[in-house]
């Protein structure tokens, strides 16, 4: 059994483990890029398995780590921690610290982790003139999770203002509970909210399945297994939501940014384009734009995000991503809701378990092993 499968066969379908230590390639020479763009991983800093970045205030880039601290990254690597709720969490299984977002203007900051029960919870932080106000935590959201595994916790403000939160189906793996395609549970699901509309948040009005009785109304799209990571595209305001499959396919989903939500992207019925375990399409199933079977590529996929900086002109526009136990750097090349292109970018980025996005737009790589690296041109 060589490293990769000895790997894949721990990892399984898991999202998130954190301490292993998998084998760093370097660039795969046999891989033509084709007319892919050039590009460099530059170290900037060590972390403690770096789980989730954030556009700062200030022109600065935050950092969480899994066991539950918050760092700023600046000229000199990462400061002491700003924020610390390692007794608030645990790192067993998939969970942690496991996203963290700012709204506009840098008013609030919110953290997404797993409490020292397992249960997902949004906790929102005032910010005053770059600077977190611990004295007025309140915690937003929470959600029981009845695994330790396909926690999601991605959070992330859309466009229009919001806070999307993605959470799994609640783990124990093929979905036993049916979560995915179930409207009355918000496991499964991206959400959207807003967590200063109300107390402990608001429903925004036009979300697909406000109002409905017999649906979460918190709920923006359904079908998903474990949406580890998501985003928006800076520039079009595109919805990209990269979610781990259960043992053949990994998925990349896409959503126009004028979508009004609701929509299904076939979770337990379908893993990619494929029936799972003989299950039927639904009617209004979403497929992914783009998909990968475990044969080389990886085994669970990680989420990037659209690249809008200006160092590396060949990138612009092209969603970036990897995979945790592969590491390879890839695009793609989308154009209404259609991949163009694909390219294997050229280098590694170890376990790569997230990515950031700098406010000019850069993009920085995070391997639970330890380091954040900044995409720069080759
Ligand atoms: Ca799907």
């Amino acid at each position: 059994m060589n490293v990769r499968t000895r790997i894949s066969a721990i990892i399984g379908t898991l999202g998130l483990v954190g301490s292993l230590a998998l084998a760093t390639a370097s660039a795969d020479e046999s891989r033509a890029p084709g007319d892919a763009a050039q590009i460099a991983l530059t170290e900037v800093a060590r972390a403690e398995n770096p789980t989730a970045g954030a556009a700062g205030p200030k022109d600065t880039v935050w950092i969480a780590e899994r066991a539950g601290t918050v760092r700023v990254l600046d000229g000199d690597g990462l400061g002491d921690p700003v924020l610390d709720i390692s007794d608030e969490t645990t790192t067993d299984g998939e969970r942690g610290l496991l996203g963290m977002a700012f709204d506009k203007d840098f008013a609030h900051l919110y953290l997404s982790y797993t409490d020292l029960q397992g249960t997902s919870t949004i906790d929102e932080f005032a910010v005053q003139d770059g600077t977190v106000q611990e004295g007025t935590r309140r915690t937003v959201l929470t959600q029981e999770q009845p695994e330790s595994n396909h926690n999601g916790g991605d959070i992330e403000f859309g466009p229009d203002g919001h806070l999307y939160i993605a959470f799994g189906d609640g783990g124990g793996g093929g979905d036993p509970e049916g979560n995915g395609q179930r409207l009355d549970t918000l496991l499964g699901k991206l959400l959207r909210i807003d967590p200063q509309g109300g107390d402990p948040y608001a429903i925004p009005e036009d979300n697909p399945f406000a109002g409905d009785p017999n649906a979460k109304g918190e709920i923006w799209a359904y079908g998903l297994r474990n949406p580890w990571r998501f985003s928006f595209d800076a520039d079009s305001g595109d919805l990209l939501i990269a979610d781990v499959g259960q043992s053949d396919w990994e998925e990349i989903d896409w959503a126009p940014a004028s979508s009004a939500g609701g929509e299904n992207y076939g979770w337990s019925r379908m893993e990619g384009t494929h029936p799972f375990r003989g299950g039927t399409e639904p009617a209004n199933h979403v497929p992914p734009i783009h998909e990968y079977d475990r044969t080389g590529l990886g085994c669970s996929v990680t989420g990037g995000y659209v690249y809008r900086g200006e160092a590396i002109a060949d990138l612009e526009g092209q969603y970036v991503y990897s995979d945790y136990c592969d590491g390879t750097l890839r695009s793609l090349e989308i154009e209404n809701g259609e991949v163009t292109a694909e390219h294997d970018l050229g280098v590694n980025g170890g376990e790569v378990v997230s990515f950031a996005q700098g406010g000019d737009g850069e993009l920085y790589v995070l391997a639970i092993g330890g380091t954040v690296s900044r995409v720069d041109p080759a």
